[in-house]
This record gives C-alpha cells, sequence and structure tokens, in this order.
C-alpha cells in the first residue's frame, strides 16, 4: 500500500492540475470521520438509501424477483456497518427466503464487526464474509450455480470518474452470471443549495475529511503540509452532475514530501482536487452500463426522491 500511495501522492502532486486520489481518505481517521458525516443533517445521502431500505424493503424484493425457494448468495461489495442491508436482511430472514449474505470488503475489522453485529441482531442469518478484491471474489463466486444478487450501495460508484465506473461495471457483469442482479445505490442530480451542503457541513466535519488527506502524507511520506494554509472548497456544477472536493493553497507556499526527496509549489489560491462525487438520472446510468449485459429493470427512490437504487439484471 505504501509504495503505491507514495506513486500516486508523487503522480498526483506533480501534474498541472493537482490531485490527490479520494480512495486515500480512509486511514483509520479517515474512516471514523465518514461515520460522522453519515450523521451530519446535510449528508442526506445516508439517510435517503436508508428510508428505502427500511420502508420499502418489500417493494426491493419484488424488484428483485427473489424466489423464496430458490437459494441465492447476497454479496455485498464494501459493505461498511451495514446498517441498511441489514433491513434489507431482516426482511427476507422474516419471510424465510433461503440465502447467505457475503459481504466482501478489503478491511479484516470491518468484516469482523459486521459479522458480530448480524449474528448478534439477526441470528439465523447466514452470513460469511470474505475478505479481499471484490473482483477476485465474484470470479469465485461465478463458479457456483447459484444466483447471486449483489448490492453496491451509497453511491460509492460515483467516485469514480464516469471512464473507471464504466469499466468498474464491465468487470462486475464479466464476473456475473446471466440472470444475476444488482441493486446498485447512486445520489440523483438534483439542486446546488441541496447537494453542496452535503459537501460543506456546518460542524466541519467534511473539511477535517478532506484535510485528513494531508495529515495522512505528513505522517506515512514525512511531508511538512501546513495544514492552516489549505482550505476545504466543494464545488458542484448541476449541468454536469458532479460534485468535486478541492484543497486550496491560501498562500504562496513550498512543501517538502522528505520520502519522495522532493518538494512541492502551490501558489496562492490553487487547487488541488481531492473528491470526485457524480450524481446520477437514467441518461448517465445508462452510459456508464454501456456495452456490458447489465440491463436496468427497475429503480426504487426515498420519499424526498434524493436517491435511487437502481435493480440491474445481467
Ligand atoms: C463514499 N462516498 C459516496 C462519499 C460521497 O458522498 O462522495 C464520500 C464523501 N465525501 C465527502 N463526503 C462524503
Amino acid at each position: 500500500m505504501n509504495n503505491n500511495f507514495q506513486r500516486d501522492i508523487d503522480l498526483g502532486l506533480s501534474a498541472q492540475n493537482k490531485t490527490l486520489p479520494s480512495k486515500y481518505f480512509y486511514d483509520e481517521i479517515g474512516d471514523a470521520l465518514f461515520v460522522e458525516i453519515m450523521k451530519m443533517p446535510e449528508y442526506y445521502l445516508t439517510k435517503a438509501e436508508f428510508d428505502i431500505f427500511k420502508n420499502k424493503s418489500q417493494e426491493l424484493i419484488k424488484v428483485l424477483k427473489l424466489n423464496p425457494s430458490t437459494f441465492f448468495e447476497l454479496v455485498e461489495l464494501g459493505a461498511g456497518d451495514g446498517t441498511k442491508t441489514k433491513q434489507l436482511l431482516k426482511a427476507l430472514d422474516d419471510q424465510n427466503y433461503n440465502f447467505e449474505y457475503m459481504p466482501i470488503d478489503i478491511s479484516k475489522n470491518a468484516l469482523k464487526h459486521l459479522k458480530a453485529s448480524v449474528n448478534a441482531e439477526l441470528p439465523t442469518v447466514r452470513i460469511t464474509p470474505k475478505q479481499g478484491d471484490y473482483f477476485n471474489v465474484l470470479a469465485d463466486l461465478k463458479q457456483s450455480e447459484h444466483p447471486i444478487v449483489v448490492l453496491f450501495l451509497g453511491s460509492n460508484i460515483g467516485n469514480l470518474p464516469d471512464e473507471r465506473a464504466k469499466e468498474f461495471i464491465q468487470k462486475l457483469s464479466d464476473n456475473l452470471k446471466v440472470g444475476d442482479r444488482v441493486l446498485l445505490g447512486v445520489d440523483l442530480i438534483k439542486s446546488e443549495s441541496i447537494v453542496l451542503p452535503a459537501y460543506n457541513d456546518a460542524q466541519g466535519i467534511t473539511k477535517r475529511f478532506n484535510l485528513n488527506l494531508l495529515t495522512r502524507i505528513n505522517k506515512e511520506l514525512d511531508a511538512n503540509f501546513d495544514l492552516n494554509s489549505f482550505t476545504h472548497q466543494p464545488e458542484y456544477i448541476e449541468q454536469e452532475g458532479i460534485a468535486r472536493s478541492f484543497l486550496v493553497s491560501t498562500k504562496d507556499q513550498t512543501v517538502a514530501i522528505r520520502s519522495l526527496n522532493k518538494t512541492f509549489t502551490f501558489a496562492k489560491n490553487e487547487k488541488i482536487q481531492t473528491e470526485t462525487s457524480r450524481k446520477y438520472n437514467d441518461y448517465i446510468m445508462k452510459g456508464i452500463l454501456g456495452e456490458s449485459s447489465l440491463k436496468i429493470i427497475d429503480r426504487l427512490t426515498d420519499s424526498q426522491n434524493l436517491f435511487a437504487d437502481y435493480i440491474l439484471e445481467n
């Protein structure tokens, strides 16, 4: 990880338009800050998707065309704490659906906590966590003859640039059998007055989340970023449906990254893009599905129409 981290930071800060990859937000501190972000009143995404899972679990089961007597694998990519998924697990379990829940995550620790909480709250649900890369695990599952339903929630796909999201979908489709289904949760395109505050909460948690990237570089790559000389700046262009987060240098400055043996200069007001959070509609979704075999069969939205769970079939 550290070598990739070093290489990616070097590449991003050496570019004409500086960038830092958002996947590096998630160290232990970043994970904890993201949990806090999800509780912020402005961050509607998690609450809206929870609303779908809590109040429309029956409809979800129906549109996923699940058959109570046919065993299926319910695979979740990047499961987190499973708060939303547990609503669906409970509904399936209450109606005696025959399934196994397989959360896949890179973090052993996250899986350990998830397994413990599912065992405690839903003791009759069969859970088999799989640690590792999504696609390696899916490639293994493809060997089984059981139907698969993949959950990929939280608009996590929105953090990939469109071309990467398209590649991801193609790969996902290649790793599934004909007829397997995907529940893909995405944030919907909406006005700036709702989206921007979600990335700029009044308590400043998102700001700390963004700046934590610099703390991480300071710690792990022996750098000397002055956190007081960069500010958090989110932007949103509704016509595109893309929110972007930046760190902006508040003065002309030079930063040394000793493990790279390099210095980087930042002009006053120069921006480092740290994240892309794409929002969707049917047209954008169809573009992302591209030439893959995944087709939209339905979508469910929350009561305020902020967020959508698309049901795709391979
Ligand atoms: C994880 N991901 C979908 C979040 C988002 O909304 O793009 C990450 C996030 N960044 C700032 N706030 C939340």
